[in-house]
């Protein structure tokens, strides 16, 4: 079971406050696309993903960065039951989409840098650690499913 300090929740609050899940969503997915190009076999049916241009003009990954994100605010709202709350996501990501959980991570990162340049200066370390333990969290109940 993780322990959460008042400091970490508060932080944490912090960056959803700031994040506009229509912008950032998007942004994080199509990083996690371009940068990390064997990501995108999971998105077959996602049309056009030739390039990076038209990896961020597909519609469809704009609306399923925006779906993942509220994924995210599951956890938010749950947090002293991340792993109760994402037990069906799980599921559904091993064993219907066989998403390799490796890609979680990778996803997690390429949401935090589009955060972090973002928010600038405002990211401290402090905010970095307590948003970065959140990700992981939710990383490892996503892939729980797999162990
Ligand atoms: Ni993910 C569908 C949440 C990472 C591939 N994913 C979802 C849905 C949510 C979700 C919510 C919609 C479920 C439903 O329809 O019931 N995904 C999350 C979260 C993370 C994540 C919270 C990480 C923080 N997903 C990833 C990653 C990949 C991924 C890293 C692949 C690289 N997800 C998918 C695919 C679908 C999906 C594929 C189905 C998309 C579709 O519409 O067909």
């Amino acid at each position: 079971m993780v322990e959460w300090t008042d400091d970490e929740r508060s932080l944490i609050q912090q960056v959803f406050d700031i994040i506009d899940y229509n912008e950032i969503g998007p942004k994080a997915l199509c990083r996690c696309l371009i940068v990390y190009p064997w990501t995108q076999r999971y998105f077959g049916g996602f049309g056009n993903l030739y390039n990076a241009e038209a990896i961020m003009a597909n519609p469809m990954v704009g609306a399923h960065g925006i779906t993942v994100l509220h994924g995210l605010d599951r956890a938010l709202k749950n947090m002293d039951d991340i792993k109760g709350t994402y037990a069906e996501l799980s599921v559904l990501h091993s064993e219907k989409l066989h998403v390799d959980p490796d890609n979680f991570r990778l996803f997690s990162d390429c949401l935090t840098i589009v955060i972090a340049s973002k928010m600038g200066k405002d990211f401290t370390a402090d905010m970095q650690a307590a948003w970065q333990k959140f990700l992981a969290v939710v990383v490892s109940a996503l892939g729980r499913q797999y162990h």
